[in-house]
Order: C-alpha cells, then sequence, then structure tokens
C-alpha cells in the first residue's frame, strides 16, 4: 500500500515562491551537503567550500532587503532553516549566526556607512560575521557580563578588554558584533553596547574550543579581547541596552524553531523506513503496535510543531510577532525534536548508535540547540512571565 510521509501538508498554505525556494534549497542540501555531512561532523569541521554556494542560493542574510541580500519571507526562511537543519544543525547554525546575529544588527542598529561596508559582502559569503554574547560566567544572564569598553576620551576611540566564550564562528569570521558594557557621559551605570570588533585588530584573539561531541560540524570558540582599540566608527549607533543582543537573539530563535523541524524529520524519516524493513519475530518491526505508538507520536508532533511555525511565521509577516511567541516556537520545537530524536534512536535499536544511520548526531546537535539561544528553562521562565505576570528568573 501507499505510505503517507506526513499527513500535515503544509503545500496548500505556501506560495509558489516558497515552495520553489524551499524546493531549491532542499535540493542543493541533498545533493551537495548530504554527501559529506557525516565526515564533517566525524573530523568536528565545517564544510567552508559550501559558503559561496549559501550565498548563490539567497541564505546569507535571507531575511533582510538591499546589500545584495534575498528580502525573503518570514516563511521562506524557516523553510530553509528546515531544509537546512534536516541535513545538520551545524550549517543552520552558520546561516543562523550569519543572518541574524551579525548582519541583522549591522542592519537594524548600524549606520549606513557600516551596511555599505560589511553587508555586501557578508551576503556573498566573503565576509563572516559572528556575535559576542555570552561569557565563562555570563550565560543565561548576559546582563551581568564583565566584557568592558573604555572610551578613550570623549568621542574617542573605545578600549574593550574581556572574553567571550562559546562563540559560533569566532575562530573563522571576518567581523564579530561583541556586546560590552560601557559608561556613557551622563550615565551613572554602564550600558550595553554593541560593536564591530574586526580579524586583525591588535589584541583580538579567536582560539578554538575543541572536544565538542555536540554540533561538531560547526566551528566554535573564544573572543579574547585584550585592550583592543576599536574606532566610534565601529560602535553600533542604533541600540542602547540588552534588548540590541535581545533583539537578534528573537530573529535567529525564529529560525531555530523552524530548523529543529528539519532534524525531527531527519530522524523521523530515517526510523520509518528502519521499521519497515527490519524484521524480528518473523514480522517487520513497523507491524508491532508500540512501534507503530512511537513512530504516531513523532509524526503527530511534527505536524504541530510546523503549524505551530507556520501560523508564527505569517504573523511576523504582518509585523505582529512578540519576543514571547519566538520562546515558545523555539522552546516546544526543539523539545519536540530532541525527543523525537530519542525515540528515533530506540526504534533502530543497537543500530541507532551508529554513525552511518545519523541519528546519534542529530539528537547530540540538538543537545546544543536545547541549550543555546536560551536554554529550555529560560524560555520556560520568559513564557511563565508573560502568563502570570510573575518573574521567576532571579
Ligand atoms: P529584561 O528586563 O526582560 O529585558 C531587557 C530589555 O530587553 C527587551 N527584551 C527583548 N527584546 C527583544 N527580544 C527579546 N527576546 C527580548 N527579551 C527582552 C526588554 O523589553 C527590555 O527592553 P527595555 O527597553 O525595557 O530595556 O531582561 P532580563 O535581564 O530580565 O533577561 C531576560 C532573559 C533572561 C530572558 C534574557 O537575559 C535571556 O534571554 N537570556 C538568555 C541568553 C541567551 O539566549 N543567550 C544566547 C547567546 S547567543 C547564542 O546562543 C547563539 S547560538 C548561535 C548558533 O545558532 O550557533
Ligand atoms: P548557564 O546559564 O550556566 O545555565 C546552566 C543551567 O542552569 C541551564 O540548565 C539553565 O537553564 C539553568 N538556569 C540558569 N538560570 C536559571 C534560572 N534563572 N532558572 C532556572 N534555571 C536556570 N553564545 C553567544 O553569545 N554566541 C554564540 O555564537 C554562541 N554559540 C554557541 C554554540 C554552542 C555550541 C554552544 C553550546 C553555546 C553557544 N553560545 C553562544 C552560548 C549559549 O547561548 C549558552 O551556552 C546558553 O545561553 C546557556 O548559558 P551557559 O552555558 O552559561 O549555561
Amino acid at each position: 500500500m501507499d505510505v503517507t510521509p506526513y499527513l500535515i501538508d503544509l503545500d496548500p498554505l505556501l506560495s509558489d515562491e516558497e515552495r520553489l525556494i524551499a524546493a531549491n534549497t532542499r535540493e542543493f542540501c541533498e545533493r551537495r551537503v548530504a554527501p559529506v555531512i557525516d565526515e564533517h561532523y566525524e573530523r568536528a569541521t565545517f564544510p567552508r567550500e559550501l559558503i559561496p554556494e549559501f550565498a548563490e542560493l539567497g541564505l546569507l542574510g535571507a531575511p533582510l532587503t538591499g546589500y545584495g541580500c534575498a528580502g525573503m519571507g518570514a516563511v521562506a526562511y524557516g523553510l530553509t532553516t528546515l531544509e537546512l537543519e534536516r541535513q545538520d544543525s551545524g550549517l543552520r547554525s552558520f546561516c543562523s549566526v550569519q543572518s541574524a546575529l551579525a548582519m541583522y544588527p549591522i542592519y537594524t542598529y548600524g549606520d549606513e556607512a557600516q551596511r555599505e561596508r560589511w553587508l555586501p559582502g557578508m551576503a556573498r559569503g566573503t565576509i563572516i560575521g559572528g556575535f559576542g554574547l555570552t561569557e565563562p560566567n555570563a550565560g543565561s544572564d548576559p546582563g551581568s557580563m564583565r566584557t568592558m569598553a573604555r572610551q578613550d576620551g570623549r568621542g574617542g576611540d573605545y578600549v574593550l578588554s574581556g572574553q567571550k566564550f562559546w562563540i559560533t564562528n569566532s575562530p573563522i569570521a571576518d567581523v564579530l558584533v561583541v556586546w560590552a558594557k560601557t559608561l556613557e557621559h551622563g550615565s551613572e551605570a554602564p550600558v550595553i553596547r554593541g560593536f564591530l570588533v574586526e580579524r586583525g585588530m591588535p589584541g583580538l584573539s579567536t582560539p578554538e574550543t575543541k572536544g565538542k561531541l555536540s554540533l561538531r560540524a560547526s566551528i566554535t570558540g573564544e573572543i579574547v579581547l585584550d585592550d583592543v582599540r576599536v574606532p566610534k566608527a565601529n560602535l553600533l549607533p542604533g541600540v542602547v541596552g540588552l534588548k540590541g543582543p535581545l533583539g537578534c537573539l528573537t530573529q535567529a530563535r525564529y529560525g531555530i524553531g523552524w530548523g529543529a523541524i528539519g532534524a525531527a524529520m531527519a530522524v523521523y524519516e530515517r526510523a520509518r523506513a528502519y521499521a519497515c524493513e527490519r524484521v524480528q519475530f518473523g514480522r517487520p518491526i513497523a507491524s508491532f503496535q508500540l512501534t507503530q505508538q512511537k513512530l504516531v507520536e513523532i509524526h503527530n508532533e511534527i505536524g504541530k510543531a510546523l503549524l505551530l511555525a507556520y501560523h508564527f511565521g505569517r504573523l511576523k509577516e504582518q509585523g505582529a510577532l512578540t519576543p514571547v511567541q519566538v520562546s515558545y516556537l523555539k522552546r516546544d520545537n526543539v523539545r519536540m525534536a530532541l525527543e523525537a530524536a530519542r525515540t528515533a534512536r530506540s526504534i533502530l535499536g543497537g543500530n541507532g548508535i551508529m554513525g552511518e544511520f545519523q541519528i546519534m548526531r542529530h539528537l547530540c546537535n540538538l543537545e546544543t540547540v536545547f541549550t543555546y539561544e536560551g536554554t529550555h528553562e529560560i524560555h520556560t521562565l520568559a513564557i511563565g512571565r508573560a502568563i502570570t505576570g510573575e518573574s521567576a528568573f532571579g
């Protein structure tokens, strides 16, 4: 009999352009990424050679308009992150950081000179960006950061000192959006500001963080700032305070909400195919009720996650999506994908732990996705605050 991959059919809700963007991204990923991703994961390398092709497809700065960016709608953008993460969360991470965490703040908080200087090259993939918020002692609570920017005389350069930790792409980045505290004329307490720190500035180093057992096909490192002199022209003038970095995170978390569905689809499809072929007790394991229950659970959760992402995507296109709705999307869809990966792994029995079946790679990646861009718990508290009016953070 014919089997149905997904009972939720999003296709009729999509425009022709959205379907085309999703199909092109998927075709590219299957042709260029799928054959190499296992090896990159094993060797803990990122497929840098694919960056020009990401650019060609409009995946760098996809939702931005002008400056060589594709100007995709929110649903189309979400469909691209889904296709990237169907292959590996590390690829989606690369595009999330470039688009939402490095290009977005330049686009939104930068001045025209900064936009013109950086964005076209970033859209072409010839300039790589990074985003430095987290520090060794400031993760979930970025407001407690210690990185300082001291202004050298009024109107002069800034001198940055401090350390950022867990920074995606930092070892290969040409420009780093670094968030630091600075004392401004007239303000009593230090305020958070964004700075564009460039590769080659004296005092900047970006050592790679080795030994990750998750997100191995993504390069992670530190940003060490040892009195780095940054010209005033590299200060992002358009935002002051924590809402600057949090505004970027809202964009990136939205993409993760879609991306996680791609990882869930990958593990589901693998487990379903395996269950139909693997014979025990004289029958395919897909014929056992307990296996069917597992597959149905994953399948139905994917459907709900898609509807949530689609609905919030359409709200975003109307400018009506709120940060706490993005917390809802990131939290629930990533949890769904992680649970799907664990269940799918069990359907493959012993084979489930083998690299060639790829489920373990997705499962390990999703442990990072559960934690970065705001941990599951932090998003729980953000939603809790929104629905009760009570803050339970501190
Ligand atoms: P709070 O008082 O709530 O807010 C401070 C100001 O920010 C505004 N705001 C937001 N704006 C935009 N988007 C959001 N999601 C926002 N959340 C808050 C808020 O309105 C306020 O503005 P204003 O004008 O009143 O000043 O701040 P809080 O100190 O209570 O902290 C809230 C909390 C805990 C939710 C926040 O600190 C948080 O989200 N913590 C998690 C940190 C985090 O997500 N780090 C991620 C680092 S980057 C990363 O992981 C990249 S992974 C990259 C990859 O994909 O590889
Ligand atoms: P902590 O904040 O120390 O949290 C530890 C545990 O305590 C978590 O379970 C957390 O939920 C819980 N917890 C903390 N506070 C509370 C509370 N109030 N109530 C209940 N539970 C709480 N950061 C960047 O700035 N840029 C990047 O590009 C970047 N890329 C990353 C790539 C990878 C591979 C990883 C692993 C991380 C990356 N991060 C990046 C950092 C990431 O955002 C942080 O790891 C994350 O925000 C959590 O911070 P932490 O690891 O310090 O954990």
